[in-house]
Parts: structure tokens; C-alpha cells; sequence
């Protein structure tokens, strides 16, 4: 705090294209050490290599696009209601910021948020998650080999209770960003006062076949959604909503081919699947069986770990989900799908919509008016046309509706990271009352 407290300041007088020559030069020793930090990644939390490789890909997008910003990072200009009077608005910093992040994006998601806050102008104090400290130590010594002023960007790591507590309550700092999980999320509001707060946590995506789909490419963006990265994204598909007209042919080719994805360690070519993060994640997993059991879905594959094998847990699929039931409302983190027959678009549409979160969506159609109608009523921040719920790119708005969260992150997280200040400058040499006061 103190390191961030002096460091501030100084770095907020820094021009923003003198920042960003930091984030160039950051970029740079990304694109380096690429594959070094991609076999980190996949050593530290299991996720395949080219997915770890697209992990640290993204942080080289983010670094280089928030590099851009340092010749933009726009305000505007307004006409003022009175004579001989400029109006305008510039970015300031919020100051500084406490960036807390999860561990299924160990590069990606960190650099999201470091990038945006330091172009900004604004010190930070990191917090990573305890399932993956070496990638973030890693990264920071990226950022500090760039020649970052010292005290500007600061790592502290440790579990949530001992760390991330007195950052959430911290009254110097006046900005949070976090990713996580939705109880974390609702705490985080709950205890940081009145700090600005940016939160991306959880959400139940779905992907939605329609009875003209291209059954074909819709299979490789389910198998893709639902067990990339093990399901352990927050743009994972856990629902898969299907026309009663294509339901039983899309179930047995999405079962033939579940079946035959590989699990393994993820520096291998031949494998898929990696791991779960850790114990609670597979017990977690497990539970959710039991819960679809329970509530009476049909289990068509998977189900279970790997006998002896870490935390691997095989891609399961659960049919004859209820769209109401636990199964299809509450986020599992895992590799496990439930499949939901629909009979109709509108149908389709409620069944997506009633979930209380709202991150990603995806149809696949062959019908423009289908797809366009989805794009306007899918409650969702992100909606995918014949594409699968996984692999937004860093320029767009990433975020959520309802419980998913508040703001923006990555590329359009500006306003996260700064306030728009209204600037009046009167040069009428006279005092001139707004308000149409005399
Ligand atoms: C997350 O899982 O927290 O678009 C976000 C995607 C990834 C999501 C990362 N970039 O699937």
C-alpha cells in the first residue's frame, strides 16, 4: 500500500503515451517468453498447451490494444450554454486499484486488468488466486523487467481471508476489479464501502441448436464449449438447448464423440482434457452428479474421475434436464452438460433467458430472422452467431448481465479504470452564471 501510496502520483503525471511505451515494451516480453509461461500455465493449473498458449496470447492482444490507448484515451468536447465558455472531458485515475483474479486465466485475466489500469495512470495492488501465485509472479517480473516505475503495479499473494479481505475493505483504495465467483462477488459489494467496483463472476451459458443447424459445426462448438479448458471458463457452456426435431440425432453424435476425448496431461499433443484444478473442484463435480441423479436427468456418459489420476473428471452429459432443475441453474465449473429439448424459438429464447446469470449465449441457425431475434432477446453480454460460447476477443466488451456481474473488462474497460471529469474554462473575463441565472 505505501509502495503504491509514493508511486502514484508520479505515474499519474506521467504522459499516457509515455505509459504506454511501458505496455509496448511489456508486449514485447510477452511474445518472448510465450511459450515459457504457456508450459507454466499448463504445469500450474493443468489447462492443455495451445489453450494456455491462447491464455498468454491474450494478454499479449491486451497489452498491445491498452498500448494504443496511450494516443487516444479520448475525452470529448460539448458546446457550453453560454458565450466565450469551452466545455470538455479528460481521464483521470481512480488511484489506486486492487485487481483480484482467478486462476482458469492465470495470464490472461491479470493482464486484463493490469493494462487498462496502468494506462490509465493508476498504482496497483494485484491479488492472485492461491491455486496459481507462480504465473502471476511470473507475469510481474515481465512487467518489472519493461522498467515499470517501482511501487506502480505490486503483487500480494495469499489466501482471500488474510489478502484479499484488506483489499476489498482498504479505504485508500478507491477502485476494485475482481473475477470470481458470484458468493465472492456479492461480498466484495457487500464490504468495500463505496468504491468503484468492477465484478465478473459466474454464469450458466447455453448454446441453442435450432432444427436448421448445421449439425456438424454446431457438435465441434459444443465439445469445444463445454469441455475446453475442462469447463472451468466462466464463458463455459453447461446447457446445451436443442429442437425435439434434431434432439435424439445431436444426442448420439455428441455422446460418440464425448466419449472419445482424451484426458491427460496438457503438455501432451494427443491430449484434450487436463485436470480440474484442484480436490473441491472434483468433489464439487461429483456432487453435481448426484444432483442430477437426484433430480432425476439421465446420465449418458462420463460421471466420474479417473481411478488414481489427480483431478480428472470425464466429460458427462446429462439428458432429459429439466430447464428448472440445479443442474441447469446453478454454474458447476466442470465438465458437465446437461441437454435440454426445446419445441420451438420462443421457447428456446425463455429457457436460455431464465437463468439468474447472463454471460455468454449461442445459437446455431441457418434462419437469419432466428439468429438476428436471438441476438436482440438472449439476456445475455455475449452472444455468439454458429460459433461456440468460448473465445471472446480482447477488443470487444467482455461482461455480464443480472448476477454475471458489473462492467466491462478487457478492451472497453476504460471506464473502470478512470473518471470522465468535466472541465468548464470560462475566458469571457466575466463571471457568467449557468443555469440561465442572471
Ligand atoms: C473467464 O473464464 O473468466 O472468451 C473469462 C473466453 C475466455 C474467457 C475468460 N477469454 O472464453
Amino acid at each position: 500500500m505505501v509502495a503504491a501510496e509514493k508511486a502514484f502520483p508520479n505515474w499519474r503525471d506521467t504522459p499516457a503515451p509515455k505509459r504506454a511505451e511501458f505496455l509496448f515494451k511489456i508486449r514485447d516480453l510477452l511474445i518472448k517468453n510465450k511459450d515459457r509461461l504457456a508450459r507454466l500455465e499448463v504445469k500450474e493449473m493443468g489447462k492443455v498447451y495451445k489453450e494456455a498458449a491462447g491464455d498468454v496470447q491474450e494478454a499479449i492482444d491486451i497489452f498491445e490494444y491498452m498500448a494504443g490507448e496511450g494516443r487516444r484515451l479520448f475525452g470529448r468536447t460539448t458546446p457550453s450554454e453560454l458565450k466565450n465558455k469551452f466545455n470538455a472531458t479528460i481521464r483521470i485515475p481512480i488511484g489506486i486499484v486492487g485487481l483480484i483474479t482467478p486462476w482458469n486465466f492465470p495470464i490472461a485475466i491479470p493482464s486484463w486488468k493490469i493494462a487498462p489500469a496502468l494506462i490509465c495512470g493508476n498504482a496497483i495492488v494485484f491479488k492472485p488466486s492461491s491455486d496459481t501465485p507462480l504465473c502471476a509472479v511470473e507475469l510481474v517480473k515481465i512487467i518489472e523487467k519493461a522498467g515499470l516505475p517501482k511501487g506502480v503495479l505490486n503483487l500480494v499473494t495469499g489466501s482471500g481471508s488474510r489478502v484479499g479481505n484488506p483489499i476489498i475493505k482498504h479505504s485508500k483504495i478507491n477502485g476494485l476489479s475482481f473475477t470470481g465467483s458470484r458468493d465472492t462477488g456479492k461480498f466484495i459489494r457487500e464490504n468495500a464501502g463505496l468504491k468503484k467496483v468492477n465484478l465478473e463472476l459466474g454464469s450458466k451459458n447455453a448454446i441453442i441448436i435450432m432444427e436448421d443447424a448445421n449439425l456438424q459445426l454446431a457438435l465441434d462448438g459444443v465439445l469445444w464449449g463445454a469441455f475446453g479448458t475442462t469447463g472451468q471458463r466462466c464463458t463455459a457452456a453447461s446447457r446445451v438447448i436443442i429442437h425435439e426435431k434434431v434432439f435424439s440425432k445431436f444426442q448420439t453424435m455428441l455422446v460418440n464423440k464425448a466419449r472419445k476425448l482424451k484426458l491427460g496431461n496438457g503438455l501432451s499433443k494427443a491430449t484434450d482434457i487436463g485436470p480440474l484444478i484442484n480436490k473441491a473442484a472434483l468433489e464439487k463435480s461429483y456432487r453435481y452428479v448426484d444432483i442430477g441423479k437426484q433430480e432425476g436427468a439421465k446420465l449418458l456418459c462420463g460421471g466420474e474421475g479417473v481411478k488414481g489420476k489427480g483431478f480428472f473428471f470425464k466429460p458427462t452429459i446429462f439428458t432429459n434436464v429439466s430447464p428448472s432443475s440445479r443442474l441447469a441453474q446453478e454454474e458447476i465449473f466442470g465438465p458437465i452438460l446437461a441437454l435440454i429439448k426445446i419445441k420451438n424459438f420462443e421457447e428456446a429464447i425463455s429457457v436460455c433467458n431464465e437463468v439468474k446469470y447472463g454471460l455468454s449465449s449461442a445459437i446455431y441457425t441457418e434462419n437469419m430472422q432466428y439468429a438476428f431475434r436471438a441476438i436482440n432477446q438472449l439476456e445475455f453480454g455475449i452472444t455468439y452467431i454458429n460459433s461456440s460460447t468460448i473465445g471472446a476477443e480482447v477488443h470487444l466488451p467482455f461482461g455480464g448481465t443480472k448476477d454475471t456481474g458489473w462492467g466491462k473488462e478487457a478492451g472497453w474497460s476504460l471506464d473502470e479504470f478512470s473518471e470522465e471529469k468535466a472541465v468548464y474554462i470560462d475566458f469571457s473575463g466575466k463571471l457568467q452564471k449557468a443555469q440561465g441565472i442572471e
